[in-house]
């Protein structure tokens, strides 16, 4: 049984869908990052940096609990488990490695930049806004050109699919004109439409929150000291 601490966000959704896809037996716990629960001393010691989603898998290693934060080192974990998602020739396994970084260091920190200066900032800052939607947009168009004549970023569909798909489901919010990439737009759709992804996406949908619902104390806990308090 896998533990998984979670809430309703890309970053959530890239491990419900991965859980779904293997059909491992998982239970969701909440972890209401708007409330200030990432910073529970007992979720901190399986998450020391105060993100969700995390995972225990009670039988890790060597039959005992483990512990993972990082959702790019939860997929490769996920897929050594299970032997799924991740190819085992070395050709392979690494095409995947590579997307799934770029994930991990580009789209998901470029794109949630631009999430927050768009829709959560507490000031207006256009040179802020321009940069982390310029960004997206070329991150918009590597993919793009990757994307031409392929189904999937690598050659099968992968935990680097499973990592992207989540953080361009948020197009519109984002600003971005999906169908200016008509290649992602079809990689999009095809994925999209999987029924574990969808069932990776539904879990907690009821937990979600738009932007504009989001109070002063939300926010502080996000973005403001609460963040920042030596601990
Ligand atoms: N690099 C981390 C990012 C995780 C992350 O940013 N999670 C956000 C929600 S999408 C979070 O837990 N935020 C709580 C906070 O900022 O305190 C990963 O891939 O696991």
């Amino acid at each position: 049984m896998i533990d998984l601490y979670y809430w309703p966000t890309p970053n959530g959704w890239k491990i419900s869908i991965m859980l779904e896809e293997c059909g491992l037996a998982y239970r969701m716990i909440p972890v209401n990052i708007g409330e200030g629960e990432q910073f529970d001393p007992d979720f901190l010691k399986i998450s020391p940096n105060n993100r969700m989603p995390a995972i225990v898998d009670h039988d890790g290693p060597g039959g005992a609990p483990y512990h993972l934060m990082e959702t790019g080192a939860i997929l490769i974990y996920l897929a050594e488990k299970t032997g799924m998602f991740l190819p085992k020739d070395p050709a392979g396994r690494y095409r995947v490695i590579e997307w799934l970084m770029w994930q991990m260091g580009g789209v998901g920190p470029m794109f949630g930049q631009n999430g927050h200066f768009k829709l959560y900032a507490t000031e207006d800052i256009p040179y802020a806004k321009k940069r982390y939607l310029d960004e997206s947009n070329r991150l918009y168009g590597v993919l793009d050109r990757r994307m031409a004549g392929r189904d999937y970023v690598a050659d099968e569909y992968s935990i680097a699919d499973m990592a992207l798909m989540p953080w361009f489901m948020l197009h519109r919010m984002q600003g971005i004109v999906m169908d200016d990439y008509p290649n992602v737009r079809r990689w999009y759709d095809l994925v999209k439409q999987r029924p574990a992804v969808r069932r990776g996406v539904d879990l907690g949908r009821e937990l979600r929150r738009k932007p504009e619902d989001m109070g002063e104390e939300q926010k502080k806990n996000l973005f403001g000291d609460k963040q920042f308090q030596k601990r």
